[in-house]
């Protein structure tokens, strides 16, 4: 389809779009891909080849939503919209996803939450005014892995930080196989090097706590104010900052997602972010005498010799169980559910397909 002669036409692919896509996209008459930006209450804001829009999602995705809340488009997803001949646009249909960052649900854990779809990294943002938490950049580290992007660490505020390169090193040895990149805003530390990461069509998610630069890190890439960040009158708790996910087309191409309002970012089935963010102790488990040695008092355990080898900080080992037991309930509650479902499936059946009667 032909966009109207006086819209310019912006390559998709300087945002992440690729013959890939191409490949999978349904085009039909007046149907065109886009990506979506935002969500607010059920309407999507998008970018497509005319420029930013606003789109209702159809009857069918609302449908699949309704079967599964992993279907609601999110930041980041590729779409396809229609353009109905009274102006209205209508989102029909989310293109299948590749790297999906994912989180448990804030007080639902058992139910996973889509934060950013379609990244090629997700950066950890840390910010290095105070001591950071290792075991908190763990556990972001573990929600990145498992989204099947490339994980990345941003120590932020590194102007504000007279050793912040023996914090670099201590993250990287805490980090194997990760990136970690000193940035400050102030004095543009970092900036190229993340740009270079988002060249060309790359998307970067950024997750981490409040008040760590994420949103001013946005806006130092822009070159321009996009995002409210906390002013420093009200740094309380943030009250005027954003709580909505949102994607951000660069200009020197590549999109960046703001995750804000990451509360104690909860782990989702990261089973295998966890082996990866714990590649140390996974590699020296392989050398335990008993296969499922939980590396506590059993003989032969391999991950303790290293400990007393001086080989392995304790606090890693420490550090590796209280995130397993987190993501062993988390797992026992998804399990519970599904079980609870099969149930009232059944029953419904038995009952030719009427709720069964009480009393
Ligand atoms: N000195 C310094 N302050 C920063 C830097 N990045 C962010 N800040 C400040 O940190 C505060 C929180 O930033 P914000 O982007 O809102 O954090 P967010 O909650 O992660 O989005 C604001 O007052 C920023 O001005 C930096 O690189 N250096
Ligand atoms: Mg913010
Ligand atoms: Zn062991």
């Amino acid at each position: 389809m032909t966009p109207p002669a006086d819209v310019a036409i912006v390559p998709l692919s300087a945002f992440g779009w690729d013959s890939e896509w191409d490949a999978i996209a349904t085009y039909r008459d007046g149907v065109t891909p886009a990506r979506v930006t935002r969500v607010d209450r059920g309407v999507c804001t998008a970018f497509g080849t005319a420029g930013t829009v606003r789109a209702s999602v159809s009857g069918s995705v609302l449908d699949a939503m309704s079967r599964s809340s992993l279907e609601a488009p999110c930041a980041g997803d590729w779409v396809m919209l229609r353009r109905w001949p009274d102006a209205r646009i209508t989102l029909e249909a989310v293109l299948p996803r590749r790297a999906v960052l994912m989180r448990a649900e804030a007080g639902l854990r058992s139910h996973g939450q889509v934060l950013a779809a379609n990244v090629s990294a997700v950066g950890v943002v840390v910010a290095l005014d105070r001591m950071p938490a290792l075991t908190k950049v763990e556990r972001l580290l573990a929600l990145a892995w498992d989204s099947g992007a490339t994980p990345v660490v941003l120590l932020t505020k590194t102007d504000m930080a007279g050793d912040s390169a023996d914090v670099a090193a201590d993250v990287r040895t805490n980090a194997t196989d990760v990136d970690v990149i000193c940035v400050s805003t102030v004095t543009g530390t970092g900036l190229p090097e993340i740009r270079a990461l988002l060249a060309p069509g790359g998307t970067l998610a950024l997750v981490g706590s409040s008040g760590a630069g994420k949103s001013t890190l946005v806006n130092a890439l822009v070159g321009a104010p996009v995002l409210r960040t906390r002013s420093i009158r009200e740094d309380g708790r943030g009250r005027h900052t954003s709580v909505r996910r949102e994607l951000v087309l660069l200009p020197s191409g590549g999109c960046v997602i703001d995750t804000p309002g990451l509360r104690g970012a909860g782990l989702f089935d990261v089973a295998h972010g966890l082996a990866a963010t714990f590649a140390d102790v996974t590699a020296l488990a392989q050398g335990c005498r008993f296969g499922d040695c939980r590396h506590e008092r059993e003989p032969g355990c391999s991950v303790h010799a290293a400990i007393q080898r001086g080989e392995l900080p304790p606090r890693r080992l420490e550090s590796w169980r209280k995130l397993r037991r987190e993501q062993a309930w988390i797992t026992a509650r998804a399990d519970a559910r599904l079980v609870a479902d099969q149930t009232r499936r059944a029953r419904l059946r038995r009952h030719g397909g009427q709720p069964p009667r009480r009393g």
